[in-house]
C-alpha cells in the first residue's frame, strides 16, 4: 500500500520548495514537522508501481489532540493489503469493461475487422466517440512504427496508448500546504461520497492528520448518522447540526476546524435536496460561505462520480466543474462495470485529475489512480 496524500510543507515554505506531485507511491509524513514518527511509515521515495509497500500498520489513530506518547487502546486495523492485492482487484472489477476490449485481440491478422471491432468495443465501454478515434489513431501509428503482426501485441501497443491518455489524471491529493486544508465533496445522489470521504478520513487519520468532518447533508438524519459512524471508526471530530442550513455548518465546522487546528476539514453535501433550490446553487453557497470561513478555500472541490454510469459521469463532471471549479476527481464503483471507459472520455474531454479510484465498499477499495495500472488491470 502507498499514502493517500501527499504533505506539502507549509505555506511559508519557498516556491522552490514546492512538492512534486507523485501519482503513485507517494510519502505520506509531514516532511518538516517536529512531530515524531508513531509508526513505520512508508518507505520515503516513491516505489515502482507494482513493488508492495509496507504501511503504517495498526497506527493507533489519536484522539483529535496531537499527542507525542503512545494513544491508548490501539485500534486494531486491519493490516492494509499491498498493491499487488490491489492490482488484482482493480484487475476482477475491470473484468467486464477490459474482457470485451480485449477480445478483439484473439484472432490472428491485424486487419481492417480488428480495428472496426476495436472502435465498437471502445464505444460500448464508453470511451465515447473522441476518446475513440484517438486511441484508435494512436494505436494504429504504434503498429505502423512499432511493425508488429501479431494481435496480441497490438493489445500491448494499446496498454501504451491509453497509459499515455490517461496520465494527465494522475495527481496526487495534497494536504499541508494550508491550515486546515478545506475539501468540499460534491456529486449526485448515491456516486459513493459519503462512503469515500469515509475511507479517505480513515487514511488521514492514520497518518496524523486531525480530520474535522461538516456534515453539509443536512437534509436526511440518515446522511449525518452515516458520516457520523466514519467519524467515529476514525476517531475524529464532526461537525452536524440536524436540520441546519448546509451552508451555516460548512461555515462553523471551518471556523472551528481553524480554532482547533484541524489539519483538513472535509464538508459532505448532499445529492439531492428537499426543496426546488437547484443543487449548484446550493453547492455555490457552500463554497462560497466556506470562502468567507476561510479566505483562498476551499482548497480542493471534489467531484465523486459512479464511474458505472459511464457517459453519464462526464456529463456530470462537465456540469458540476462549469458550477464549481473541480479540482479532482474520485471515481467509484468501478468494480463490475462494463463503462470502465469513461475515463478514457474524462481524459479527453474534461481532463480533472483523478485523485481516487474505488472498486468496492471496503476502506481498501479506495485507492490513488495511476494511469498505466489502470491500463493493464483493464487490457491485460
Ligand atoms: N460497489 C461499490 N459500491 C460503492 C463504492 N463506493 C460507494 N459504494 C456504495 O454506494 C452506495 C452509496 O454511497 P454513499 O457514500 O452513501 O453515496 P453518497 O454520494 O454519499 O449518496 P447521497 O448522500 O445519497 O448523496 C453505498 O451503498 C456505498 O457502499 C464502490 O466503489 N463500489
Ligand atoms: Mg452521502
Amino acid at each position: 500500500m502507498f499514502s493517500f496524500f501527499k504533505k506539502a510543507p507549509p505555506p511559508p515554505a519557498p516556491a522552490d520548495e514546492a512538492p512534486t506531485l507523485l501519482p503513485e507511491g507517494w510519502v505520506t509524513k509531514p516532511a518538516s514537522q517536529p512531530a515524531p514518527e508513531p509508526a513505520p511509515v512508508a518507505a520515503p521515495v516513491a516505489p515502482p508501481v507494482a513493488a508492495p509497500v509496507p504501511i503504517p500498520v495498526a497506527a493507533p489513530v489519536p484522539a483529535p489532540v496531537v499527542v507525542s506518547a503512545p494513544p491508548p487502546a490501539p485500534v486494531a486495523t486491519p493490516a492494509p493489503p499491498p498493491r499487488a492485492s490491489w492490482m488484482d482487484r482493480l484487475r476482477a472489477g475491470l473484468r467486464k469493461t477490459g474482457g470485451s476490449i480485449a477480445s478483439v485481440f484473439s484472432g490472428t491478422q491485424i486487419d481492417d475487422q480488428l480495428y472496426e471491432e476495436l472502435e465498437e468495443a471502445l464505444l460500448l465501454a464508453d470511451a465515447g466517440v473522441k476518446a475513440t478515434q484517438f486511441l484508435l489513431d494512436d494505436l494504429k501509428r504504434r503498429v505502423k512504427d512499432a511493425r508488429v503482426s501479431d494481435p496480441q501485441a497490438v493489445r500491448g501497443l494499446l496498454i501504451d496508448a491509453l497509459a499515455e491518455l490517461l496520465a494527465p489524471l494522475e495527481k496526487g491529493l495534497e494536504v499541508g500546504r494550508f491550515t486546515p486544508t478545506v475539501m468540499m465533496v460534491v456529486g449526485v445522489n448515491g456516486a459513493g461520497k459519503t462512503t469515500s470521504i469515509g475511507k479517505l478520513t480513515r487514511h488521514l487519520a492514520e497518518a496524523d492528520q486531525k480530520v474535522l468532518l461538516a456534515a453539509a447533508d443536512t437534509f436526511r438524519a440518515a446522511a449525518r448518522e452515516q458520516l457520523g459512524v466514519w467519524a467515529d471508526r476514525a476517531k475524529v471530530e464532526i461537525i452536524s447540526q440536524e436540520g441546519g442550513d448546509p451552508a451555516a455548518v460548512s461555515f462553523d465546522a471551518v471556523n472551528a476546524g481553524r480554532a482547533r487546528g484541524a489539519d483538513v476539514v472535509i464538508a459532505d453535501t448532499a445529492g439531492r435536496l428537499p426543496t426546488q433550490i437547484h443543487l449548484m446553487e446550493e453547492l455555490k453557497k457552500i463554497k462560497r460561505v466556506i470562502t468567507k470561513a476561510q479566505e483562498g478555500a476551499p482548497h480542493e472541490v471534489l467531484l465523486v462520480v459512479d464511474g458505472n454510469t459511464g457517459q453519464n459521469a462526464l456529463n456530470q463532471v462537465k456540469a458540476f466543474d462549469e458550477a464549481l471549479g473541480l479540482t479532482g476527481l474520485v471515481v467509484t464503483k468501478l468494480d463490475g462495470t462494463a463503462k470502465g471507459g469513461v475515463l478514457a472520455a474524462i481524459a479527453r474531454e474534461r481532463p480533472v485529475p483523478v485523485y481516487f479510484i474505488g472498486v468496492g465498499e471496503k476502506l481498501e477499495d479506495l485507492e490513488t489512480f495511476s494511469a498505466r495500472e489502470f491500463a493493464r488491470a483493464l487490457l491485460e
